[in-house]
């Protein structure tokens, strides 16, 4: 599908971050001329899951576009169970529900917003166990996904694991870029859960992504087709939570998926509940057809080559103009390292959220802010948590932008870097929600009336 797209003048995109109280997520569409804002629901769908949109059994119960869907999950992730559900956060909240007790623990690599705000909401604390060099905007490990075996060994003596529901794993890791965990590091995590009893779970959402750097990257891999290199990162795992909005080239929709009979029932008691009958969850019976579709486009080489090679494109733009960003680039996005750009600025002035609004501001690109705002307070202390990254992430829409907008892209962050001593003042927060604050906060300048000037 091809939409229309505008540039505005930069008054009007002044006045608009304005009115959006400096958060580029309170932008209209309308007011943003390349949207990179997420990877997440915003992906063109091809021609062939365009036609199979036509063939939803929209029927209530046990419609056949379900099977078709739960066919392809099976096929491609490996997983008996499947389990719709309308989005990513619709499964977190139905596995939280499931499996976690008040005062639990919940070991991972690295927190991604929605997990952790459903892991705390039913009573867990959340470790990250992720490897150090994950927090290092600058080094280039070829997995900065991996777990840190130690630190997860360290939580199991420390806690017990009686009071670990499970290991709450991601591939690619997203807050920490894009990066990916090797089949070698998460066979080990999975078998030293397991010796403990503990299950693990793995976010799958770009678990495509993780498996086409696992083809370039790990020993042994380089002649294996995706669509292996995918199932045997589901292997070792007791089950999978899904946003079917990235990797599956949908625009909505997600899912469940598990090895366990049990768990599995009573995971679609509690769909039923909150997202729908357990054939649809939520989802229209076309929409289940365009991500069946959309799972065997997804894993074809052809299209993981070059989605990844349009990120790659990006970051090395940005990286030969000397823009700080996170190396090795990842999956689905460009992070320009915030503290880096605005070094000037400390962090209570919130760097990651200044340097959205001044992307915005120059080029009319929409970012978002993966560091203090999105890392929230802690809900013990109620303190500002001041995560290691503070980025401005690009993520790129799959199969939407063509080389000429990526261009514009580059051009807009080069120039807002080689002029960043321009930017003098930070933001801070005139309306803070409770969760998943980067949604919906509203910011203003910390002097003045805007992050430029003397
Ligand atoms: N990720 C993203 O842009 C969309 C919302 S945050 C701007 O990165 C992982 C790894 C995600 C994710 C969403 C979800 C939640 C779970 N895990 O958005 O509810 O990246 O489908 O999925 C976003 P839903």
């Amino acid at each position: 599908m091809v939409e229309s797209i505008h540039a505005r003048t930069r008054d009007h995109r002044e006045r608009a971050l304005r009115s959006a109280g400096w958060n580029p997520c309170l932008l209209r569409s309308e007011d943003v001329y390349i949207d990179l804002f997420t990877d997440s629901g915003t992906n063109a769908m091809s021609d062939r899951q365009w036609s199979a949109l036509m063939r939803g059994d929209e029927a209530y119960a046990g419609a056949q576009s379900f099977y078709v869907f739960e066919q392809a999950v099976r096929t491609h992730y490996g997983y008996e169970h499947v389990i719709p559900v309308h989005q990513g956060r619709g499964g977190e909240n139905i596995l939280s529900r499931c499996l976690i007790r008040p005062g639990t623990h919940i070991p991972g690599n690295m927190y991604f917003p929605s997990t952790r705000a459903h892991q705390e909401l039913n009573g867990a604390t959340f470790h990250d166990v992720i490897v150090d060099e994950a927090h290092d905007a600058d080094g280039e490990h070829p997995f900065k996904g991996n777990v840190d075996l130690a630190k997860l060994r360290a939580v199991i003596t420390e806690h017990g694991a009686a009071a670990i529901p499970y290991v709450s794993l991601a591939a690619t890791v997203n807050m920490a870029g894009g990066q990916p965990i090797s089949i070698a590091n998460l066979t080990e995590t999975c078998d030293l859960a397991h010796a403990s009893g503990i299950p693990v779970f793995l976010d799958t959402a770009r678990a495509v992504e993780n498996a086409w750097f696992v083809k370039q990257r790990e020993p042994g891999w380089a002649h294996r087709s995706i669509a292996d290199i995918l199932l045997a990162l589901c292997a070792p795992t007791d089950g999978a939570v899904m946003s079917a909005k990235k990797d599956c080239l949908a625009n909505i929709g997600g899912w469940i998926a598990l090895r366990d009979r049990d768990l599995a029932e009573q995971a679609r008691g509690l769909v039923l509940l909150y997202e729908g009958l357990h054939t649809y969850g939520g989802m229209a019976g076309r929409d289940m057809e365009a991500i069946a579709q959309g799972i065997a486009e997804s894993v074809t080489e052809q299209h993981i080559r070059a989605r990844i090679a349009q990120v790659e494109y990006l970051g090395h733009r940005l990286d030969t103009a000397g823009v700080p960003i996170v190396h090795p680039i990842g999956g689905h996005c460009v992070c320009i390292d915030a503290t880096a750009v605005l070094a000037h600025l400390p962090r209570t002035a919130l760097p990651g959220q200044t340097l959205a609004a001044a992307v915005y501001l120059e080029g009319g690109v929409r970012g978002v802010e993966r560091g203090t705002v999105s890392a929230g307070r802690d809900p013990a202390t109620g303190e500002n948590r001041y995560p290691s990254l503070e980025f401005l992430r690009l993520a790129l829409p799959r199969r939407v932008y063509t080389q000429s907008h990526i261009d514009h892209v580059a051009d807009t962050v080069i120039r807002v870097h080689r002029r960043r001593d321009r930017i003098t003042r930070g933001l801070t927060f005139t309306y803070e929600p409770p969760h998943l604050r980067f949604f919906q906060a509203r910011f203003a300048p910390t002097e003045g009336t805007s992050i430029y000037g003397s």
